[in-house]
Order: structure tokens, then sequence, then C-alpha cells
């Protein structure tokens, strides 16, 4: 049985780019600045999660008024901007260009699907805009990941049923969203990404080929 893959959904921070220690050393700056607890553990929790989301998690329970939660979001944005706008082509992650490259020149579709408000910014100081045919972020959807949103909405820019696309993922409520939504998922890294269909450590040597040979033994093919 062959896989028909037509398009590749790629999450943002941690697939495409590292951006997770950059997200990392500013949740760190304002946490301290405000007194609360916050690890590298903790951070590992918070990968695709929205910014709100990131901060209910931090809290851990703990009740703030909202022009409060609205001032530590705007802080720590801002102390990720500074990382962000130090970004350049150099900072793609191994085997991004490869896989990119050979899906456009198989006629395969791409997108971006992240939970980040400053996807298209990162992309571009990437200098990654022209490698993809959607970019969806926290902009285009009112449920973020876990929910299935972002990706069902990049499958419809891209004229794709879910069934027919890959997802790449870092993260656990990425990799939910991804099931939720009916699409294939590759997860990387080590991080909680164990109920995707395939893993994989990063993108390097990651080939179509392969992802479909992957997807083929283990019998979850596109009908
Ligand atoms: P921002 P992804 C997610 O992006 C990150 O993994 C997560 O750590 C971050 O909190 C979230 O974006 C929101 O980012 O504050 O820039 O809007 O992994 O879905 O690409
Ligand atoms: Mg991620």
């Amino acid at each position: 049985m062959t896989v028909e893959i037509r398009a590749l959904l790629f999450d943002l921070d941690g697939v495409i780019t590292d951006t997770v220690e950059f997200h990392y050393l500013s949740w760190k700056q304002l946490t301290e600045e405000e007194g609360i607890p916050f690890s590298r553990e903790h951070n590992e929790l918070l990968r695709g999660l929205s910014r709100r989301e990131s901060l209910a998690v931090i809290l851990n329970g703990r009740a703030i008024e909202e022009a409060v939660a609205e001032d530590w979001m705007r802080r720590k944005n801002d102390y990720y901007l500074r990382y962000m706008n130090d970004m350049t082509p150099a900072d793609r992650l191994p085997g991004v260009t490869e896989l990119l490259t050979e899906a456009r020149a198989a006629g395969a579709k791409t997108a971006v699907a992240s939970a980040s408000r400053n996807a298209h910014a990162v992309l571009e100081r990437l200098e990654l805009l022209d490698l993809f045919d959607a970019i969806v972020d926290a902009h285009c959807v009112v449920h973020s990941k876990p929910a299935p949103d972002l990706f069902l909405w990049a499958a419809g820019r891209l004229n794709v049923n879910p069934r027919q696309a890959v997802v790449f993922e870092d993260g656990e409520a990425g990799v939910a969203a991804a099931l939720a939504g009916g699409f294939r998922v590759v997860g990387l890294g080590q991080a909680n990404v164990a109920k995707a269909h395939v893993l994989a450590p990063d993108l390097s040597n990651v080939t179509l080929s392969w992802v479909a040979k992957q997807l083929e033994a283990i019998g979850t093919l596109p009908t």
C-alpha cells in the first residue's frame, strides 16, 4: 500500500527553530522579577501552549487580576522579542531546509501551524516565508492546541484532507491537537510526543519517502 502525502504541516517552536529556549529565558526573567518558581522542567510543559495558557500553568492555580496578567504577558513578550530580533537563517534547525525543499520539489504543500503570535516574524527572520504556502498562527483561531483548530485551519488553507497531511510536532499539546484533527503525526525530540504515529529526534534525515514508509509500516494510511 502506498501513502500519498499531499501536505506537510509544521509546528514552529521546537520544530523549525529552537525558540523554546527563548521562551524559557523570557518566562524565567518575568518569574524571577515576580518571585514565582519556574524551572526548565516547568518549561517543557509549555511547548505548544498559547501565551495565556502558559501563564496559567506557571501560576499553578494562583489567581491574579486580568490587568496584571496582561502586563506580565506583555513584559514576557518584550523579553522574547529581544531574542527573536537576533535570529537569522542560521537558526533553522537541522534538516528543515532540506525537507521543505524536497516537499516543494515533489509538489507537496507546506504550512506552519503555530500557537505563537510571533510566528510570522520568526519565519521572516529565518528567511523561510517563501517556502510555505500558508502560515497559520494564534491570530487565526480562538482555540489553540490541544484543540485541533490550528491544524484544521491550515489543512483548509491548503485544500487537503487531514488524512493526506503529515504534522511535525515537538509538544504534547501539539501532538494531541494533530491526532484530534485526524492527521498523521511525526513526533520530534524526547519530550512527551510518544503518542505520535512516527518518532524522530529531529528533522535531520527525515524525507518524504522515509515518512511514507514509516506510516505504511504501521498501517495508518489515508483511505
Ligand atoms: P507567543 P508552537 C508555541 O509555538 C510555543 O511552543 C509555546 O511555548 C509558546 O508559549 C506559544 O507558541 C505562544 O507563543 O508568546 O510567541 O505567542 O510550538 O505552537 O509553534
Ligand atoms: Mg512546538
